[in-house]
């Protein structure tokens, strides 16, 4: 059979097969990989969503508890990782299949570690992808965790269509060190460990973020964002969670915003691409090395304005190509 036959006939090894692929460093590879996805149909009605917070908070917990409770609803679900910080033999991945023992096991999901060792950028990029294969493959929701450090909620936000944040079960001081930027960019906040002697400080939490976002200005999208406790130990209003998805996704898909978000994010990474290969253009033009390395050395020294030296190296590729 033909490698997209078996891909959308929920093969899990053509889907790793391609995914592999499409996150290669070789360009032949993620041609193959693009001539893949042109090929497969792009299923209507998957949902992508985003799962942040710092380390610790609980993700891989909630992931485990929430992911079954889809599949219990008769969902298939596909689990990614986006950790730039991972190193290549690192344990992300053996703490993320012994965090979701039942997940990563189980028939109707796909647990798919990071692609380590690349630039936030390049697994941004190429999670777009695989967010796509999995989408053919039949997993009809697609969660996409990312540790809730530096960047990487942006970059995530960027590729889903609903962004959670986890949060600690503790307010007061604890709410000041939660980025106003990060808030910003989510749909849902979820108080975590919302169980046995935390029941209380994940209440009062509750109450500090919803007070919180009240000072933050609306998006103007039309969504509140929603503030909840739960608890992946007792399963404590993980249904809850997947309610105020599910009207987030009918009242966005009513407005237009679902699949304005979605284009948005198309065209974005259109930019990313274009970015991508002249970049790569620059760096391997023939001839330009030396030309580089002369008007590196004149910056780094101060004697040349930055600008002014890319104008030049702008102008060198013009004549070479
Ligand atoms: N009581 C309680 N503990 C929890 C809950 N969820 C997670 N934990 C505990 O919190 C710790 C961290 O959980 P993880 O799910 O690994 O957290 P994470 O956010 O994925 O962590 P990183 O992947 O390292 O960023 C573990 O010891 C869990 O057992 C919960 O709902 N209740
Ligand atoms: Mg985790």
């Amino acid at each position: 059979m033909d490698p997209r036959a078996e891909l959308i006939g929920g093969s899990r090894r053509a889907l790793e097969q391609a995914i592999t692929l499409a996150e290669s460093t070789r360009p032949d590879h993620r041609l193959a990989a693009e001539a893949l996805l042109a090929s497969v149909p792009a299923p209507a009605n998957t949902l992508r969503i985003g799962l942040s917070g710092v380390p610790g908070v609980g993700k891989s917990t909630f992931i485990e508890a929430f992911g079954l409770a889809l599949i219990a609803e008769g969902h298939r679900v596909a689990v990614l990782a986006v950790d730039p910080s991972s190193p290549v033999t690192g344990g992300a991945i053996l703490g993320d299949k012994t965090r979701m023992p039942r997940l990563s096991t189980h028939d109707s999901a796909f647990v798919r570690p990071s692609a380590a060792g690349q630039t936030l950028g390049g697994v941004a990029r190429r999670t777009a992808d695989v967010i796509r294969l999995v989408e053919a493959a039949g997993f009809d929701i697609v969660l996409v965790e990312t540790v809730g450090v530096g960047q990487s909620e942006t970059a995530v936000h960027g590729l889903v269509d609903v962004f959670c944040l986890l949060l600690p079960p503790a307010g007061g001081d604890e709410l000041q060190g939660i980025k106003k930027g990060i808030v910003e960019l989510a749909d849902l906040l979820v108080v975590t460990k919302a169980d046995g002697d935390m029941v209380a400080a994940a209440g009062r939490a509750v109450a500090d973020y919803r007070s919180a976002l009240h000072l933050i200005a609306p998006s103007g999208l039309g969504w509140q964002p929603t503030v909840l406790a739960a608890s992946a130990l007792t399963g404590a209003a993980i249904t809850d969670v997947w309610q105020t998805l599910q009207a987030f996704r009918a009242q966005a898909l009513a407005s237009g915003r679902f699949a304005e978000r979605r284009a948005g994010q198309a065209e974005a990474r259109l930019w990313q691409e274009i970015t991508a290969h002249v970049l790569e253009s620059v760096r391997e033009a023939p001839g330009l090395g030396s030309a580089l390395d002369h008007l590196s050395a004149a910056v780094r020294a101060g004697k040349l304005h930055p600008a002014a030296a890319a104008r030049e190296i702008v102008q060198a590729l013009r004549q070479g190509s």
